[in-house]
């Protein structure tokens, strides 16, 4: 069998706050194969991929339809990580690895206070989710458990060895692709 150069689909998810944007951008810069760091929060305001804004909420209702009829080429061609506070919706044969971050919440809490503009009551929605563990429970009923991996995201340290682990799977998974 011939090897394939598309690149991995690598889905980082978490509560608003805990370090996905962070670790994309980071994660985007010293991967070993190239990989484009997609805000999808950021690509739905930018591409008006959603039905309405919420002004109570500060937050956008998004089509689902839309953002996935964007994302499926980008999603086929590979190369990519997906950012964003959910991941139910990415279908399952997009992700080859599921990353979710984790914070304690009163760290987190204390970051989303920094945040301009951010209601309270989206700080106290996103409190509790973290602490009732929302995104790792959407990730693991979504994906097959063997890609789903939670890692903590309170210092930096802890961004530079999640790094560096994502950075080994990567590797691992070139040295697969290169022998099939
Ligand atoms: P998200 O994209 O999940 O909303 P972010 O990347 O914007 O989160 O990070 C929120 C803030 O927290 C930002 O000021 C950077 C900081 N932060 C995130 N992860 C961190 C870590 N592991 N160590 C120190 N600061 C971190």
């Amino acid at each position: 069998m011939s090897s394939s150069n598309k690149g991995p689909v690598i889905i980082i998810t978490g509560t608003p706050g805990t370090g996905k944007t962070t670790h994309a951008e980071l994660l985007a810069q010293e991967s070993p194969v190239p990989l484009k760091h997609i805000n999808v929060g950021e690509m739905v305001k930018q591409k008006n991929l959603y039905e309405a804004f919420d002004e109570e909420w500060q937050s956008y209702t998004v089509d689902e339809d839309k953002l996935l009829d964007e994302l499926e080429p980008l999603a086929s061609a590979g190369g990519i990580i997906l950012d964003w506070h959910t991941c139910e919706i990415f279908p399952e044969r997009w992700a080859d690895l599921v990353v979710v971050l984790r914070c304690d919440h009163t760290k987190l809490w204390d970051r989303l206070e920094k945040r301009r503009n951010y209601p309270l009551k989206k700080i106290q929605e996103n409190n509790e989710a973290e602490i009732m563990e929302v995104v790792l429970d959407e990730a693991r009923s979504s994906y097959p458990q063997e890609i789903v991996v939670e890692l903590q995201s309170e210092r930096t340290e802890d961004l530079e060895s999640n790094i560096q682990r994502i950075m080994q799977w990567i590797e691992a998974w070139k040295e697969d692709r290169d022998l099939a």
